[in-house]
């Protein structure tokens, strides 16, 4: 049995689970699983970090390592093309989106949504960053109607959950989302957010959050 454990808010724990979904799993959700430092948790999932996959008496963490072993034990219905060129662009268009781009408008997100002010240095120095990592994706992005082409991916999945996130980041630290000059992509998400698996996430995220703020 599969159990995904994390939480609705979690950009990385709702593209794992979208994956799972769209590939048809049947999996358990745990979604009260708090990131936590305990050493009980660290036991499950050594960075502290959610999510994490439970599966057969074993626990992987890390959304890429999981939807990549879900991809090779589960192979019926892919989420990775089959030419070796063209998966390899799946995996470098989720490199930019989480490295290049997620990761690095992080440093933003204590500031805009949980007023934890950060230095004009970093905020400078994000701004310099994302506009490479923004700059990379816009090179390879296919929009076909897919990021990747003519099929869904696990970058749509990867798309879908960081690219508003980090829009609305910079939107709020900047007064510009980063994504102003990409006028594709509202259509896309939009595209991406009628498919049921994207919805329901969605769906779940916008609830927890608004249960957060009661
Ligand atoms: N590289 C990790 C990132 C996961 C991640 O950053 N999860 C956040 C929640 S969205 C978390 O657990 N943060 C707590 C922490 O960083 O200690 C993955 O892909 O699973």
């Amino acid at each position: 049995m599969l159990r995904l454990c994390g939480f609705h808010i979690s950009n990385y724990f709702n593209k794992t689970r979208i994956a799972m979904m769209e590939k048809g799993l049947e999996f358990e959700l745990d979604a009260n699983c708090r990131p936590s430092q305990a050493p009980e948790f660290l036991a499950r999932t050594p960075m502290g970090k959610i999510p994490f996959l439970e599966t057969d008496g074993a626990v992987l963490s890390e959304s890429q390592a999981i939807c990549e072993y879900l991809e090779d034990a589960y192979p019926q219905k892919p989420l990775y093309p089959r030419d070796p060129l063209e998966r390899a662009r799946v995996r470098e268009l989720i490199i930019y989106i989480e490295l290049h781009i997620e990761l690095v408008a992080r440093r933003l997100y204590g500031d805009v949504f949980f007023k934890r002010p950060v230095s004009e240095e970093t905020r400078e120095e994000v701004k310099k960053q994302l506009a490479k990592g923004v700059r990379a994706l816009q090179t390879r992005v296919k929009f076909a109607p897919y990021i990747a082409g003519a099929e869904l991916t696990l970058a749509d999945c990867a798309a879908f959950v960081h690219l508003p996130l980090v829009g609305l980041a910079t939107k709020l630290a900047y007064g510009d989302d980063v994504f102003a000059g990409m006028p594709q992509m509202k259509p896309y998400l939009a595209m991406l957010g009628e498919r049921p698996a994207f919805r329901r996430v969605n769906e779940d995220r916008k609830a927890a959050q608004a249960a957060m703020k009661t």
